[in-house]
């Protein structure tokens, strides 16, 4: 098949989902077309038969913002002239479903057809802005096709879209690269940040507020009152001043390596003993799924789609407050063979319902159904 996706470059979760699957399908012979404003993070190696198509949005005195869902809309038209694209895979659905649904009726007959994944916040949040409600709606309604990758965000897009056919909506949930993200000797790496006696916790995301990263600070507070622990906090984004001034103010600046943005965090996790999500809201948890194929327990908020990834009790604890998350980190500490176990079993997880050779081929039976017309039923 000839693919085209559209997605985000930078270190979010939809970015890295369709970065990822690009790859993927280039390995399983597919010819992909990955249509962005920069060359995504994860599409650091040379892969055969992938190709990466800048969107360049020109400037012009009249305008205040340059007019990025055109220009997205145009070069998705023109991947689609020059290369003969099948399927127009837009990742995240403001703005790309809509600008993916304009490049179809440019296409016109013979044209792509269009797969619009829901990631999160493009439901949850900036999409239920009145600014970009309708667009994102009519985006929906006319995809051949739309995913979404939790339960829970489907059910969440139901209550707040009329999509017109919910059966339309199929739940295809997010995959991790088990050979990159596994346990491993991570001692030295370890070494680096925290000595033998000290508690190694990590939180990944792009600092904004829905992840809560404050708490993730309030958390290591809590849990140095009962032992020496350590955090790592990778990523950057709109959060960060406020949270150097929070370890400030909690005195705990010394006991946080800010790490910024990094392209490989599958060693940092493997050297962590918990993983931190405490989100306000989170339709997966893409983070909290690379953690425990890294053999990691989480301890994460009990919302959206993260009972359906991380295991209340299993593979690590979901709760409903900050008091409980501190409470459950101590846990985990204080008991190293059943953080041990939970490590093993969200590994097992990972491995035998997220690992990529499981979900690709069914984003792969989706385009086929899609092409052939049929009417996508929910998963
Ligand atoms: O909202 C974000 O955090 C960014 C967003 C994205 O599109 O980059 O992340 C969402 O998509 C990820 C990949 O599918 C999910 O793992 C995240 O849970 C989801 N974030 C939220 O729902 C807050």
């Amino acid at each position: 098949m000839n693919i085209a996706m559209i997605g985000y470059p930078t270190y979010g979760g939809s970015g890295v989902v369709a970065t990822e699957l690009a790859k993927q399908l280039a390995v399983r012979g597919h010819d992909v077309h990955f249509i962005s404003s920069e060359v995504p993070v994860r599409l650091s190696r040379f892969e055969e038969r992938l190709r990466f198509h800048p969107v360049d949005t020109p400037s012009y005195y009249l305008f205040k913002h340059p007019p990025y869902t055109l220009a997205v809309a145009s070069k998705a038209f023109e991947v689609w002239k020059n290369e003969g694209i099948d399927i127009l895979h837009a990742h995240y659905a403001v703005p790309h479903a809509i600008s993916a649904v304009l490049a179809r009726m440019m296409a016109g007959a013979g044209g792509p057809r269009v797969v619009t994944t829901l990631h999160g916040t493009d439901i949850t949040l900036v999409g239920q802005e009145p600014s970009f409600r309708p667009t994102v709606e009519l985006g929906l309604r006319c995809s051949d096709a739309v995913t979404s990758v939790s339960s829970a965000l489907r059910a969440q897009t139901l209550a707040a879209f009329d999509v017109r056919d919910p059966g339309r909506i199929r739940v295809i949930p997010n995959f991790v690269d088990t050979t990159v993200f596994r346990p491993g000797a991570a001692h030295e790496l370890r070494a680096r940040f925290a000595d033998p006696a000290e508690a190694l916790l990590i939180h990944v995301s792009n600092l904004r507020p829905v992840k809560r990263v404050d708490w993730v600070l309030r958390i290591l507070h809590g849990v140095n009152r009962t032992r020496p622990a350590r955090l790592l906090l990778v990523g950057d984004g709109p959060e960060m001043g406020r949270l150097i001034a929070l370890a400030d103010e909690l005195g705990i600046r010394e006991r946080v390596h800010f790490l910024g943005s990094q392209s490989d965090v599958a060693g940092l996790l493997a050297a962590s003993d918990v993983f931190l999500l405490p989100s306000a809201q989170e339709s997966f948890g893409l983070a909290s799924l690379e953690a425990m194929a890294a053999g990691v327990p989480v301890v994460a908020s009990r919302v959206g789609g993260i009972p359906e990834v991380v295991e209340d009790g299993t593979t690590g604890i979901l709760a409903d407050d900050l008091e409980r998350m501190i409470e459950a980190v101590q846990e985990l500490l204080a008991d190293g063979a059943r953080r041990c176990r939970m490590g093993r079993a969200a590994r097992r997880v990972a491995v035998h319902r997220f690992a990529q050779e499981l979900i690709v081929p069914m984003y792969e039976s989706l385009y086929e159904a899609t092409m052939a017309g049929e009417t996508v039923a929910a998963g």
